[in-house]
């Protein structure tokens, strides 16, 4: 019989490779040593700062699962979930710039675009050098992208696009643009166009004055009038489920990234409520608080035991993406969860950016409802279940 340990409960680190573990050290040192210290101000003033996606780089986080012909580190989909873990730890916005670069940005790319393509925009995404966003969300179609008014019409030499995304991580910065967009050459369909900045006609204003995920800009893409050329279209899919299956690589790292920051809210909470006392004892002897302790040690564990299975079958090409819908939802909803019970533990404490634990509270907010929001996951399950689509 082993011994028990708070920290791992089901010893997720005795179930990794070797360079999982390495990868996984890797991004905690970098996170613990370089955002760490920066992310207090950074929240307060809300700003991002593009050297981060050149740190990432530098130690290879980017593209993580990409073909190292590209620049990618060709590692496993739990070394990504890993990683997205370690940098949500600090901040569910860090964690956001690397995870569009990545998946969303990225893997279509690598999984949709042609060898001119690959060459020519993945080794800068892979080092930082140039940043990426994915503008999928418009104005008027979030929860259901298949309504999306964006359109791109068939000129002599190559493509015209016209239309408003809003909510897009990284856009006021981004060098690369992958934009879905109708097209009617293609009778309507969906399709995926790679734009780049200095485009005549691509605009992208920041949008101020958010509550969450303030250390990671978010803006508009305006396409008014954007001329492309024939070379910018994804050419290997085609309909709605090029963006989805971009947001199931994306969705899974989420799903591993909230429990960080859960995991940093738990021990942050037992860690005030061994220190603090009231009523001449620590509040950690209330059986309250460990109650409230022993959910959130639970509710991690099952997390992280599901996405590291999730992750396997990805490996293995044997997951479907409702299995990512039941990760994504329950763990950010879980996480959301014990981020605000480690906010009521701090007391008035807990208000403060000193303790984080609100930051990370106001985050999952953002993250409980982007990616498909928690309520849309539920009827993409209950769908599964039932075979009627109740959207
Ligand atoms: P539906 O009829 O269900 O499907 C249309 C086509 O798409 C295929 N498909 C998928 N393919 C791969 N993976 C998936 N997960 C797929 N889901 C659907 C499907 O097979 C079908 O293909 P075909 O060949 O038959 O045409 O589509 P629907 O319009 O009824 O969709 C409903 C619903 C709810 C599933 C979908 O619209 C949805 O998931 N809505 C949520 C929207 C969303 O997640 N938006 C995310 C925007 S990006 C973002 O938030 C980035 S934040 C990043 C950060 O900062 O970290
Ligand atoms: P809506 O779709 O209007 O939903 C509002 C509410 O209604 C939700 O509670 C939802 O669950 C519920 N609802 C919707 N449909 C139904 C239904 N049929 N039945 C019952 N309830 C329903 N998008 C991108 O494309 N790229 C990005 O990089 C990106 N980054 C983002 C960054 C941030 C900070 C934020 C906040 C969002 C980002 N998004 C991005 C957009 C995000 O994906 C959308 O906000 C999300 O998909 C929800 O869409 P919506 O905001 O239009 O809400």
């Amino acid at each position: 019989m082993n011994s028990f340990g708070w920290i791992d409960p089901f010893v997720i680190a005795g179930q990794l490779t070797e360079e999982e573990a390495l990868i996984a050290a890797t991004a905690r040192a970098y996170a613990q040593d370089k955002l760490q210290p920066r992310v207090i101000d950074a929240y307060a003033r809300e700003y991002t700062d593009p050297e981060i996606f050149r740190e990432m780089g530098a130690l290879g986080l980017l593209g993580l699962t990409v073909d190292p012909r590209y620049g990618g580190s060709g590692a496993s989909y739990v070394a990504y979930g890993l990683t997205a873990r370690e940098i949500e730890r600090v901040d569910s916005g860090y964690r956001s710039m690397m995870s569009v670069q990545s998946s969303l940005v990225m893997y279509p790319i690598e999984a949709f675009g042609s060898e001119a393509q690959k060459l020519r925009y993945l080794p800068k995404l892979a080092t930082g050098e140039a940043i990426g966003c994915f503008g999928l969300t418009e104005p008027d179609a979030g929860s259901d992208p298949g309504s999306m008014r964006t359109r791109a019409v068939k000129t002599p030499g190559g493509y015209r696009l016209n239309g408003a995304k809003t909510w897009i991580s990284n856009a006021p910065i981004a060098d690369v643009f992958v934009i879905w967009a109708k097209s009617d050459a293609h009778g309507g369909a969906i399709r995926g166009f790679i734009l780049e900045r200095g485009a005549k006609g691509l605009s992208t204003p920041k949008i101020n004055g958010k509550l969450s995920l303030r250390a990671s800009v978010t803006g508009m893409i305006d396409l008014d009038d954007v001329e492309v050329g024939d070379d910018a279209i994804l050419p290997n899919v085609e309909g709605l489920k090029g963006p989805f299956g971009c947001l199931n690589r994306a969705r899974y790292g989420i799903s591993w990234g909230v429990l960080g920051a859960a995991e940093f809210c738990f021990h942050t909470a037992r860690q005030y409520g061994l220190d603090r006392k009231q009523f001449g004892r620590p509040l950690a002897a209330t059986q309250l608080y460990q109650k409230k302790l022993a959910d959130m040690m639970t509710d991690i564990a099952f997390g992280l035991q599901a996405s590291l299975r999730v992750g396997r079958l990805m490996e293995e090409a044997r997951f479907a993406p409702e299995m990512i819908s039941m990760v994504k939802r329950n763990n950010c909803g879980k996480a959301l969860d014990i981020a605000r019970l480690a906010r009521d533990m701090h007391g008035g404490n807990g208000i403060s950016e000193e303790y984080q634990v609100m930051r990370h509270m106001a985050n999952l907010e953002t993250v409980n409802t982007y990616e498909g929001a928690h309520d849309v996951h539920a009827l993409i399950l209950g769908r599964a279940i039932t075979d009627l689509a109740a959207f």
